[in-house]
């Protein structure tokens, strides 16, 4: 049974919206992965949202571009926490995904990740899920000290190398 469904409005989300899936991938959380557009096929939208808690999902991870409905009418159907994810958009930047997601009227929260912040959503995700899975925690707190490893050895390779070397130059 998987604990999160990960929905997108389009396949064109998809690159974006598999930075998700590789978090939930590296701490082991199993998901199911779709697209459904809440505009294109409203019909097959409401089964999703509808079926989605007897699936077993804990959470949603729902991406969507421009008149981004599809993460809000997720949350106003699904009873535990959805993550909307705004994708970038050619004509306006993704501002409009993100005021499309972010800006939920009280009652039904939908928590928003920046613009293509997929692989934010993802670790959110995994946030949640830990709250009720120690093994999940130690997971996350490992993650994060490889974060740390990570950025110091940029640093003191750049205060070794200096920036010309650094970059290439
Ligand atoms: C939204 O419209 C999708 O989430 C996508 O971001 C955007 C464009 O969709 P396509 O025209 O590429 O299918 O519903």
């Amino acid at each position: 049974m998987a604990q999160v469904g990960i929905v997108m409005g389009s396949d064109s989300d998809l690159e974006i919206m598999s930075k998700a899936a590789e978090m939930l991938d590296k701490f082991g959380i199993s998901y199911e992965m779709t697209v459904i557009s809440a505009h294109r096929m409203p019909d097959i939208f409401f089964d999703y949202a509808n079926k989605a808690e007897e699936k077993g999902y804990k959470v949603i991870i729902a991406g969507a571009g421009g008149a981004a409905h599809l993460p809000g009418m997720a949350a106003a159907i699904f009873p535990l926490p959805v993550i909307g994810v705004p994708i970038q958009t050619k004509a306006l930047g993704g501002v409009d995904s993100l005021y499309s997601i972010v800006q939920m009227p009280s009652g039904i929260p939908v928590a928003t990740v920046a613009i293509n912040g997929a692989a934010n959503a993802g670790i959110l995700a995994a946030k949640i899920l830990a709250t009720s899975n120690p093994e999940l925690l130690e997971k996350l707190k490992a993650y994060k000290d490889e974060l740390r490893a990570s950025v110091v050895a940029k640093k003191e390779k750049l205060e070794k190398v200096g920036y010309k070397e650094y970059l290439n130059k």
